[in-house]
């Protein structure tokens, strides 16, 4: 392996990744911008984990509207619409992350601190608003961790969301990396899809919405990060006899993966 493939940079997804965002996060939000618009819908947990196969709250809208209300789509001004009630959407997401009520996930913090320590870069490659990546980084690790990510990849940035490699590409661009220099953080199937496409190492670290989803091609499978004391769950993969995620284990998967 030549020292250029080194363990660059760590690229992290947002939701359902650094956070639990989405049961108690974007869907709460949603469901609040459907009232403010009088809207008579309600996503419960299951029909959200169904919508959730869509990726990009626009998208998903559109997508509900045309399966469970195709009525609405002739309005003359739907796209317009969609715009201002996912605005509106965003505005309650905002206001709850704010709140501090949706914590980052086992071993996040811890890692991500071990990761500036080591002068490793950091980017953010998401599907959401921009938005809500300020609003949850500056609610859970404070005001200047906006800054530690040196590039951050989000929302309508790229045409097309995961599972297109895009968003990807285009940090990687930014960053001036290879993908073999870094290692993607994923927590879906659509997210280690993208990434994979982008010729991205990548680990996942599952969650209630995606446990059962399909992970073919990523480094491991886990059901955390873990911390110290608190093991994480291996489901596959190889973590030698590493019971956290940390930089060395990171850069053993990065090297095995070349
Ligand atoms: C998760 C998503 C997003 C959010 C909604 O993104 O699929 O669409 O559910 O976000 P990721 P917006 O896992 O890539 O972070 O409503 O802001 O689009
Ligand atoms: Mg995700």
């Amino acid at each position: 392996m030549s020292k250029n493939n080194k363990l660059q940079a760590v690229l992290f997804d947002v939701d359902g990744t650094l956070a639990d965002t989405e049961q108690d996060g974007h869907r709460l939000a949603f469901n609040a911008a459907f009232k403010e618009f009088n809207l008579a819908w309600d996503w419960d947990i299951q029909l959200y984990g169904e919508l959730l196969q869509v990726t990009g709250g626009k998208e998903r809208i559109l997508h509900y509207l045309q399966k469970y209300a195709p009525q609405e789509c002739n309005k003359a001004d739907l796209h317009d619409w969609i715009a201002a009630l996912h605005k509106c959407k965003t505005k309650h997401l905002e206001k709850l992350l704010g709140q501090g009520k949706i914590p980052l996930r086992p071993g996040v913090a811890r890692l991500i601190d071990e990761l500036r320590r080591e002068k490793i870069r950091l980017a953010i490659a998401t599907t959401t608003t921009p938005q809500n990546v300020t609003a949850l980084l500056t609610s859970t690790l404070g005001k200047s961790a906006i800054d530690w990510f040196e590039v951050i990849g989000a929302g309508d940035i790229v045409p097309n969301k995961k599972p297109a490699p895009d968003i990807y590409q285009w940090v990687l661009n930014q960053l001036n990396l290879k993908a073999q220099q870094c290692i993607a953080i994923e927590d879906s199937e659509h997210g280690l899809q993208s990434a994979l496409a982008a010729d991205l190492p990548t680990i996942i670290t599952i969650n209630g919405y995606t446990q059962r989803q399909d992970f073919t091609g990523a480094l491991a499978v886990l059901s955390d990060l873990g911390e110290p004391g608190k093991p994480f769950a291996r489901i596959s993969g190889n973590t030698a006899d590493k019971t956290y995620v940390d930089l060395q284990l990171l850069n053993n998967m990065n090297e095995n993966a070349i």
